[in-house]
């Protein structure tokens, strides 16, 4: 039997986040993956790697849901960068379109800030309008802060706080992402099931944050939900896959490297 899992999400051209890695993750995991890409991001080597962000037009996300849910019945959808409060809306739309069994948001606040134009409306619109619809938040550190209103994460009673305030906006399960910004020498990442914390935690590998890492995390556990498997199972082989790829991670000319999915086998 194939599984589907589907993302909506954006090209990050290098294919060290976004849609790119949301499909090997799926692909490395044994699903069968689908997209509609919201917008394309290239980095500028003349310019720091800066973000250069162009939007989709709504118009033509509309029909690429379209074409996605009615080519398949897909239950398990990922949700990655979207980046302008039209996207929002395009995307809102599409998935009224039918019921879903896992709705996997990763709140991607606007690229921590590289992202030029509407970025508040942008936050505000993904609160609003995205959240309450999700079934599983993966949010970062800097997102976890923001969302759940609090300063700094220091201990996993902290980011589990996190998880439980940002499961009152409508996820029934948070995973917070401690990453290389919580403090101590493990990386932690603690689910909120609604009920009670779980952690995880592994030493972390090097002090360098390493792109693709929440990306590979969301899509990972995505591709499990899709598969049937509960939401703990999901959350555990996606850190391994995680820490698997952050070790094996990839170099390049931009200043930071990239997780490698190819070094998970399950
Ligand atoms: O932060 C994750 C991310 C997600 N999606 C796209 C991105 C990035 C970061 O650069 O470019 C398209």
């Amino acid at each position: 039997m194939v599984n589907f899992a589907y993302t909506i999400a954006g090209s990050e051209a290098t294919g060290g986040a976004g849609f790119q890695v949301d499909l090997k993750t799926f692909q490395q995991l044994g699903v069968y993956g689908m997209g509609t890409l919201t917008c394309i991001v290239s980095f500028d080597p003349n310019n720091g790697w800066a973000h250069r962000f162009v939007p989709v037009d709504p118009t033509v996300i509309h029909d690429q849901m379209e074409a996605t849910l009615t080519a398949q019945d897909i239950d398990t959808v990922k949700i990655g960068m979207l980046g302008h409060p039209a996207t929002i809306d395009a995307v809102a739309a599409g998935l009224a379109r039918q019921s879903w069994a896992n709705i996997v948001l990763d709140p991607v606040l606007i690229c921590k800030g590289q992202e030029p134009g509407a970025a508040l409306d942008t936050d505000t619109a993904l609160r609003e309008k995205i959240l309450p619809l999700a079934t599983v938040a993966t949010p970062n550190y800097f997102e976890a802060c923001t969302l759940a209103g609090m300063e700094k994460l220091e201990t996993v009673e902290d980011l589990a706080e996190a998880g439980r305030r940002i499961a009152e906006q409508g996820p029934s399960y948070v995973i917070v992402k401690g990453g290389i910004d919580f403090p101590g020498p493990d990386a932690v990442d603690v689910l909120w099931d609604g009920t009670e914390a779980t952690a995880y935690s592994v030493p972390k590998i090097g002090e360098e944050r390493v792109s693709g890492a929440g990306c590979t995390l969301a899509a990972a556990i995505t591709a499990e939900l899709a598969k049937g498997a509960d939401i703990h199972d999901a959350v555990r082989v996606a850190k391994e896959m995680v820490t698997a790829g952050i070790a094996a991670r990839v170099g390049a000319h931009t200043p930071f490297s990239t997780v490698w999915q190819g070094a998970y086998t399950a």
